[in-house]
């Protein structure tokens, strides 16, 4: 059977922390990732010694604006973990998601751990969990890190997807000139990008942005950088905004979308995000 190797990712505050300490007990070494004084945490899933798991560090999105970005994103691409765990703080459901469909685009089997559901329960709000996995197009399933409620549960998903291979099923987040960008960016720069193994679509979306590293590590001809720029454009100008705006405006109205068809909130305590 051999090892396996999990990434923890998500926000900061989403209870990564927690959650590592409950899967790994006393097994956890601590290091710094390669030339950065960015903090490596690893450590074996208890009962699953097999399974190694590597805490990342807390960030909102896989942009390459922080180290702590560049390191999680470079980890998951180059070090190609059999498994994502995502852990998503429900009560900030919207906020957290935005990293979350950046993950899916790197095609690695990933369970959601929603967390904070006691927090969630005693604001009298629900998450359709089947719904919101269906949605998502990944297994989602709901825990408590502070109480330790759902731990097992998620472990035995998580050892699951990454034995079976189970990638995302693919959703597409974007529609329109978005949509006519992306892809047509992802088609000019396919050869490169799987030469490297990065999936396409998410090399494709982090040039929209503007993104100089992936930029430089795609090693793209003057004519191909001239063709992004122009399918850029074409976007900018239909949308009557910037690149990044446009591509971060997209990604929020579908989850958007998710949420308001699978949070049901009480109305009696709003929570955090309203
Ligand atoms: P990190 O920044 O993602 O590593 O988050 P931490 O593990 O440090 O948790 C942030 C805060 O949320 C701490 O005060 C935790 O005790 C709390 N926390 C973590 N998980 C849960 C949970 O499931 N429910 C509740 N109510 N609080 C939690
Ligand atoms: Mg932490
Ligand atoms: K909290």
């Amino acid at each position: 059977t051999g090892n396996i190797t999990f990434a923890l990712a998500g926000n900061q505050n989403s209870g990564k922390t927690t959650l590592f300490n409950h899967l790994t007990g006393s097994s956890q070494r601590v290091g710094n990732f390669p030339g950065v004084t960015v903090e490596r945490k690893d450590g074996r899933i208890k009962d699953h010694e097999y399974a190694v798991i590597v805490d990342l560090p807390g960030i909102y999105s896989l942009s390459p604006y922080t180290s702590e970005e560049i390191i999680t994103r470079d980890f998951i691409i180059s070090e190609k973990p059999d498994g994502i765990i995502n852990i998503v703080d429900a009560t900030s459901i919207e906020r957290n998601l935005y990293l979350t469909l950046q993950l899916l685009e790197l095609s690695v089997p990933m369970v959601i751990a929603l967390n904070m559901m006691d927090e969630m329960r005693a604001a009298g709000n629900t998450v359709k969990v089947t719904a919101l996995a269906k949605e998502l197009g990944v297994p989602v399933v709901p825990i408590s890190a502070a109480k330790n409620e759902g731990i097992h549960e998620l472990v035995d998903c998580a050892i699951t997807a990454a034995r079976s291979r189970t990638k995302p099923e693919p959703r597409d987040f974007c529609s329109g000139p978005v949509h006519r960008c992306i892809h047509g960016i992802a088609h000019l720069i396919e050869d490169h990008a799987e030469q490297l193994g990065i999936p396409p679509r998410f090399a494709a979306a982090k040039l929209v942005e503007g993104d100089a590293p992936m930029e430089k590590q795609l090693r793209l001809s003057e004519n191909e950088k001239e063709g992004i720029r122009h399918l850029a454009e074409d976007m900018e100008n239909e949308m009557d905004t910037d690149r990044e705006a446009a591509l971060a405006d997209t990604r929020y109205s579908f989850i958007e979308g998710v949420v308001s068809r699978t949070v049901v909130k009480s109305g009696k305590n709003p929570g955090r995000d309203r």
